[in-house]
C-alpha cells in the first residue's frame, strides 16, 4: 500500500532532482485560501510572505480563479502575431487604473524591469539626444530588480552578482535615500534614467525619508531624466496605496508592475508609460511569447477588480497601522532595533551579527507556531500577509509574533 507522502518525502525529491537555488523553510505547502496556507500534514499557517507580495488578493481568490478557469477553457495563448479579444481590455483597464497612456505586457518582474531599461535607453537616444550607446542609467545601492544579467549588473549584493560577470555597462549606483548624490549624478547629460523601489523590499523594507520620492521626481524632471519606479513588490495596494508613489503624489515616468498584478495566479508583469515615452518602441523591437496572452490578460483584470472592489489599499493602510502599533511593544526588547514599514509591507530588524542564524531560528519557531515568514539579509524578518487578512486573523498572527519574539532574548544565547 503506497505510504502517504510526508513533508520529508517531498523535500527529498526536490533535493535530488531540483537545482539547489533556494534554501526554503522545511514546510511543504499544498493548499492556500485567503491569508492561510496548509502543509501536506494538514497544518495551517498564516502566510506572512504572500509569495513576496504576489498574493495580495489572498490565495486562490474566487473571482480570479473563476476568470482563470473560464478563459483557460476558451483560449490561452495566441502569440502577438495576431490580436486577441482580451489584451486590449487589460491594457485599457490597467492604463486607466494607474493613470498612464499605455501598457506594455510582459510576464516576470525581471522581464518588465529589462523592458523599462530598454525603453528608457531608447527614449534617451531618440528624445534626449544622447549619443548612441552612451546612455547611462542610475541605480541605488541595496537595489533588487530581479535575477537577469541585465538587472544584476546593477546589484551591489555579492549573492546576486557573484560568479555571473561580466556585467552590463552604462550603469551607475548611488546611495539610496540620498538626494544630494542623485542631484550630482543627474548633472551628467548622458544619464537617461533613474530607477529605484519606493520602498526597498529585499534590502529589508527600507522606507526612505518622506521627501525622497518627491525629491527624485523634482530632480528627474529638472534634468530631463526618466524616473522609473520599480513597484513590482510595493505596488498594487501592498503599502496602503494603489502604488507606493501615490503616498507622495508622485507619478513616475515609467511604472513597473508584477507579482500581484495576477494575484499570484500566473506570471503577469507590465510596464506603463505615457505616449511620449512608450512611442519610441516600434513593431518588432520588443516582446515575448506569452506577454499579453488572453489568459493572463483576463486574470490581471480580475486581480485589479479585486483590489478595487475590496478596497485593499485602504485595508492595507488601516491594518498596517494597527499591526505596527501592536508590535511597538517589541521595541523594548534589546534584541530588536526596529519595527518598520508602510501598509502591510513591514519588517522587524534584529540586533545580531551578520552570521547569526537567530532570524532563521525565529522563522522556524514562527512556523511551528503557525505563521510563515522568512528572513532577508540575515537579521531582518519581513512580514507581508495577503491584504485580505481579517482583523481577527491579524490579531491572532500578532499574538504568535509577540510570543515568539518575547522568547528571543533566551534564543539568542
Ligand atoms: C527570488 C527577493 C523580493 C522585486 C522587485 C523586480 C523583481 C522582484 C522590487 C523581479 C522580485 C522576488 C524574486 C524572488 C524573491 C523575491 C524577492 F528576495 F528576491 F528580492 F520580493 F524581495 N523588482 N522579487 O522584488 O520579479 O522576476 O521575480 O517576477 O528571486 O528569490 P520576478
Amino acid at each position: 500500500m503506497s505510504k502517504t507522502k510526508k513533508s520529508g518525502d517531498y523535500i527529498a525529491i526536490e533535493n535530488q532532482y531540483g537545482a539547489h537555488n533556494y534554501h526554503p523553510l522545511p514546510v511543504v505547502l499544498s493548499r492556500g485560501q485567503g491569508a492561510s496556507v496548509w502543509d501536506v500534514e494538514g497544518k495551517k499557517y498564516f502566510d506572512f510572505l504572500s509569495a513576496y507580495s504576489a498574493v495580495n488578493q489572498g490565495h486562490c481568490h474566487p473571482h480570479i480563479i473563476k476568470a482563470l478557469t473560464d478563459q483557460a477553457a476558451q483560449l490561452t495563448l495566441t502569440s502577438r502575431a495576431f490580436y486577441n479579444d482580451q489584451l486590449g481590455r487589460f491594457e485599457k483597464f490597467a492604463a486607466e487604473f494607474f493613470g498612464f497612456d499605455k501598457l506594455l505586457p510582459m510576464n516576470s518582474g525581471a522581464e518588465a524591469v529589462e523592458t523599462a531599461l530598454k525603453l528608457c535607453r531608447k527614449w534617451g537616444y531618440e528624445k534626449k539626444g544622447v549619443p548612441i550607446n552612451k546612455a547611462k542609467i542610475v541605480f541605488v545601492s541595496g537595489n533588487f530588480h530581479g535575477r537577469t544579467l541585465g538587472v544584476i549588473s546593477a546589484s551591489v549584493d555579492p549573492s546576486s552578482t557573484g560568479g555571473f560577470g561580466p556585467y552590463m555597462p552604462g550603469y551607475q549606483v548611488i546611495p539610496y535615500n540620498d538626494l544630494a548624490s542623485l542631484g550630482t549624478a543627474l548633472l551628467d547629460p548622458e544619464v537617461v534614467g533613474f530607477i529605484c523601489e519606493p520602498i526597498q523590499g529585499e534590502a529589508g523594507v527600507i522606507v526612505p525619508d518622506d521627501d525622497y520620492i518627491p525629491g527624485v521626481r523634482e530632480l528627474c524632471s529638472k534634468h530631463n531624466v526618466l524616473f522609473i519606479a520599480d513597484e513590482v513588490q510595493t505596488g498594487i495596494a501592498r503599502t496602503g496605496a494603489r502604488i507606493c508613489c501615490d503616498h507622495y503624489e508622485v507619478k513616475p515616468d515609467i511604472l513597473i508592475l508584477g507579482k500581484a498584478l495576477s494575484g499570484g495566479v500566473l506570471p503577469v508583469s507590465a510596464v506603463l508609460a505615457d505616449d511620449d515615452v512608450m512611442e519610441v518602441i516600434r513593431p518588432g523591437e520588443h516582446g515575448s511569447t506569452f506577454g499579453g496572452n488572453p489568459l493572463s490578460s483576463v486574470v490581471a483584470v480580475a486581480a485589479l477588480e479585486v483590489i478595487q472592489r475590496e478596497h485593499l489599499s485602504e485595508r492595507a493602510e488601516k491594518l498596517g497601522i494597527k499591526f505596527r502599533e501592536s508590535l511597538q511593544a517589541l521595541e523594548e526588547n534589546p534584541m530588536i532595533t526596529d519595527v518598520r514599514g508602510k501598509g502591510l509591507l513591514n519588517a522587524i530588524e534584529l540586533d545580531i551579527d551578520e552570521g547569526s542564524d537567530l532570524a532563521w531560528q525565529i522563522c522556524l519557531d514562527l512556523a511551528k507556531s503557525g505563521l510563515l515568514a522568512k528572513p532577508t539579509h540575515g537579521n531582518i524578518i519581513r512580514f507581508a500577509p495577503p491584504l485580505v487578512i481579517t482583523e481577527e486573523e491579524l490579531d491572532q498572527a500578532t499574538q504568535i509574533i509577540l510570543k515568539v519574539f518575547n522568547k528571543v532574548e533566551s534564543m539568542s544565547v
